[in-house]
């Protein structure tokens, strides 16, 4: 399996740490997305994450990824059914903090007059409310086996940490306990950005 990301990729990161998490064998390619023509045969989407699997086809989005490694590992499953609908919307909101932080860079990063304040700061409100409500429910994240919900909200808060630091340490100090700790795993070291 040949898993195509960036240096940087919050979401490739997800899926880098789940495969190390369950011990699968993936070989990772670190490609410039915005020069990736070649990815459009596995993905017309031309995003990363993709993994290219051995029989030619492919698999695309992260939260997919993530699914089919937990599938194909026989590893106890990141995927517990007790509370199996809250740990989902847990993994949508991580990854909705994660996609408004992408957002948020892109339009930061654009020409002067081209930029939206109006965007920016819609984003960065998301980003904030989404870490304030998973600090109140923190305790169905913290103190379990690892599960999937877990990995996406670390990624999360770490991109969250790499890009845009509104202070959200100060405010959740479970998370901020929490994330410390959970950053020192090994699939979280050996992820790193470079
Ligand atoms: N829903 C996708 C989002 C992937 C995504 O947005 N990847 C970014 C890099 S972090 C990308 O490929 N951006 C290039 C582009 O969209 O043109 C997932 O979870 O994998």
């Amino acid at each position: 399996m040949i898993l195509y990301s960036g240096p940087t990729s919050p979401f490739g990161r997800s899926v880098k740490v789940t495969a190390l998490e369950l011990g699968l064998p993936v070989e990772e390619k670190v490609v410039d997305v915005y020069a990736a023509e070649f990815l459009d045969k596995l993905n017309p989407l031309r995003q990363i994450p993709t993994l290219a699997l051995a029989d030619g086809t492919a698999i695309a989005d992260s939260r997919i990824i993530c699914r089919y490694f937990d599938s194909i590992s026989g590893r106890p499953t990141l995927y517990p059914k007790d509370d199996y609908w809250g740990l989902e919307t847990r993994i949508s909101i991580a990854i909705g903090i994660t996609e408004a932080g992408l957002q948020r860079r892109m339009e930061v990063v654009r020409p002067e007059g081209e930029k939206s304040p109006a965007f920016i700061q819609k984003q960065e409100a998301r980003i904030g409310r989404s870490i304030d409500h998973l600090e109140t429910i923190a305790d169905r994240i913290i103190d379990k086996p690892l599960a999937m919900d877990q990995i996406v909200t670390a990624c999360a808060l770490a991109y969250t940490d790499f890009r845009f630091n509104d202070g959200w340490r100060q405010r959740c100090p479970k998370l901020d306990r929490w994330s410390r700790a959970f950053a020192e795993r090994p699939s979280m070291v050996a992820s790193r950005p470079n």
